[in-house]
């Protein structure tokens, strides 16, 4: 989850800061807005709580709207932005302090999102409906499909994409391709031989996930009904399009005609649904540690990965050079990275990296 939506206040403040925008771009009655219009934008499994919203703090925002009051105070009455002295936006005037009662109380679909998705992910990144508990799903979201490459058997753990262990009668890799043709040759050997099998994984962030919010959202040009009808699926991706992701990519677009799991399978169709993008919005090299444990794979088992380290900018994207993370530690994060991987979950490409970086 990207570090500037892991706060309900600060998504709190950005909400009613597009609605701010939106109505004075429209040059829309605020009270009519609020009740009647709001909710078409959430049109779809959301609107049933943000109208519930809207019924208990739709008269504090009508007010804080009218009145040009900066977004955070009316966050900050509703119980959601907790400190008073921390302010988002610029205040136009003195804060008041006004304290409408509501609080944690109030349904916000905020909250309740904000809750859900923590819930949901912990900071495991793996998926979140794995029922054999082999690290892949046949739901897309939630880590799931989206993420790294869809289970066919959600009943056996044995089975899962680059899979090389087992018959190849049954389809073990969860590559669509098993079973003998008339002349008693199996297909694996007929379609895929003699090239090479390998998987592709990507570690880093959100560059690597494909980190995406619509234009949409935050455009009051482009703002009417339905507008925030898929922000519940993307919210599960965490605001990432790993299915567009350079490294992953697999979806079938007009825009993305190469990735490199696209090429790795149009190299040999075997590869068809081995990928894992465990990227993660904000990662760098201190905390992909943690996020590398989500990767799956067995050097024994399964067969080779390509794997793919891409750290853009987190490690230096900060206010201040104390904040950096300084060369020493991330040659010391990055090395401790690849001694992970060692002998770990591949065997020759990892030998062929750390060749080239050391
Ligand atoms: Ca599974
Ligand atoms: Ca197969």
């Amino acid at each position: 989850m990207g570090s500037g939506f892991q706060n309900e206040c600060a998504l709190c403040v950005v909400v009613l800061r597009v609605m701010e925008n939106y109505v004075n771009y429209n040059r829309l009655a605020v009270a009519d807005f609020v009740n009647r219009q709001f909710c078409e934008m959430f049109d779809g499994d959301l609107k049933p709580t943000c109208e519930a919203f809207v019924h208990y703090a739709g008269p504090v925002i009508i007010q804080t709207l009218y009145n040009k009051e900066p977004s955070d105070k009316v966050c900050i009455a509703l119980g959601l932005c907790k400190d008073k002295t921390c302010r988002i936006v610029k205040q136009k005037a003195e804060f008041y302090g006004v304290d409408i009662g509501a609080g944690p109380s109030v349904p916000s679909p905020w909250k309740w999102l904000y809750h859900w998705f923590v819930d949901h992910f912990g900071n495991g990144h793996l998926p979140a409906f794995d029922l054999d508990n082999d690290t892949y799903s046949d739901i897309s979201t939630f880590r799931g499909y989206h993420w790294r490459g869809s289970d066919c058997n959600e009943m056996k753990g044995s089975v899962y994409p680059g899979r090389k262990s087992g018959s190849k009668l049954l389809d073990q890799d969860c590559n669509g391709i098993f079973g003998l043709d008339n002349r008693g040759r199996y297909y694996e050997d007929k379609f895929c031989a003699p090239y090479k099998r390998y998987g592709i994984a990507v570690i880093g962030d959100s560059a690597g996930a494909h980190f995406s919010i619509p234009e949409k959202w935050f455009n009051v040009t482009l703002m009417g009904k339905g507008t925030y009808k898929d922000l519940l699926p993307r919210l599960a991706d965490e605001l990432d399009m790993p299915e567009d992701s350079a490294y992953t990519g697999h979806r079938n677009t007009s825009y993305l005609s190469h990735s490199v799991y696209k090429y790795l399978r149009g190299w040999n169709l075997c590869n068809n649904n081995d990928f894992q993008n465990i990227a993660v919005n904000g990662a760098s090299a201190g905390n992909s540690w943690g996020n590398i444990q989500a990767l799956s794979r067995d050097a024994k088992e399964d067969y080779p990965l390509m794997m793919f380290l891409e750290l853009i900018g987190n490690d230096v994207c900060k206010d201040s050079f104390s904040r950096m993370t300084t060369v020493e530690e991330f040659r010391r994060d990055v090395i401790k990275l690849l001694n992970y991987l060692d002998g770990r979950v591949c065997v020759e490409v990892c030998r062929c990296l750390r060749g080239a970086i050391w």
